[in-house]
């Protein structure tokens, strides 16, 4: 409870802020576009993870309006980006399932959208497999709707979820992000570095992009190089970054 009103609190003082992880060429390193991560600066100057706030916020309802001003900081921070000339492509958003179920989702991010200037194909989100397995005809909808506003979609964490192959085939995605579990241990064990290339196979197949996550090794990166892979994101090239950081170190003008 204490949590609680002490989320709540943030939300009214504005404690919260963004981190931004580069998304990567495995290639090149050249900078893709980012994640956006949010962080909690209590007064005292912690630092909090999303990993000790996130999940009450989903159960309180607060992920509402926190994801709500998540969306619309990074929205306006890749527009000022994107009006300096700054070589960055896209920003990626996470959606909780709880913001994608509300009913009025594409006037909210439309309202965000217009407020900030930003265009829609600068915009990624990132649901959860468990999200497309709701097999109700409102997700359908709603996918096919944000895709019609031109916002690119990515499926976050794959591989941890249960999802169903022709959910990949139906709903307008247009990034499979491979996720860190089976990326940590490809350069020792044959069994995950077979299960990653047959699902970068399976997204070349459906003609997706996909983005491994948790890269830390430069063997890592080969071996994903290798089997056809071209994005990543993880601490061998960066961990998430303030703003100002994330200009200094990627996105000085080209
Ligand atoms: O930033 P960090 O590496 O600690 O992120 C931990 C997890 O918190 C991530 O897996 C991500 O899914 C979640 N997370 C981070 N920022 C947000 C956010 O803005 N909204 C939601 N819903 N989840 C987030
Ligand atoms: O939303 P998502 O779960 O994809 O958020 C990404 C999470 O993964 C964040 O918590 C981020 O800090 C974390 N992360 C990013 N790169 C790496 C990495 O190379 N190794 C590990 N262990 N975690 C990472
Ligand atoms: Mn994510
Ligand atoms: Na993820």
């Amino acid at each position: 409870l204490a949590l609680e009103a002490a989320l709540r609190r943030g939300l009214e003082k504005e404690e919260f802020l963004l981190y931004y992880q580069p998304q990567v060429d495995l290639r090149t390193a050249s900078l893709e576009g980012v994640e956006a991560l949010v962080r909690w600066s209590l007064p005292g100057g912690e630092l909090v993870p999303p990993a000790r706030f996130i999940p009450l916020a989903e159960e309180t309802g607060l992920i509402l309006p926190l994801g709500e001003w998540v969306l619309r900081q990074a929205c306006r921070q890749m527009q000022q980006w994107v009006a300096r000339g700054l070589p960055i492509r896209r920003v990626a958003v996470n959606l909780s399932s709880r913001q994608f179920r509300q009913a009025d989702l594409l006037q909210r991010i439309n309202a965000i959208l217009a407020e900030t200037g930003l265009a829609p194909r600068y915009l990624e989100l990132e649901i959860t497999e468990s999200l497309l397995m709701d097999n109700s005809a409102q997700v359908d909808a709603k996918l096919e709707a944000l895709e019609a506003m031109g916002i690119r979609l990515a499926i976050d964490d794959f591989g941890t979820g249960y999802s169903s192959l022709s959910y990949l085939k139906r709903f307008p995605l247009h990034t499979l992000k491979l996720d860190r579990s089976f990326i940590r241990d490809i350069a020792d064990d044959p069994v995950s570095s077979n299960i990653v290339a047959s699902i970068i196979e399976l997204g070349q197949h459906l003609d997706m992009d996909i983005l491994a996550e948790g890269v830390e090794t430069d063997q890592q990166r080969g071996i994903l190089l290798q089997n056809g892979c071209r994005t990543c994101q993880g601490y061998l090239f960066s961990h998430p970054l303030p703003a100002e950081e994330l200009e200094a170190r990627w996105l000085r003008a080209a």
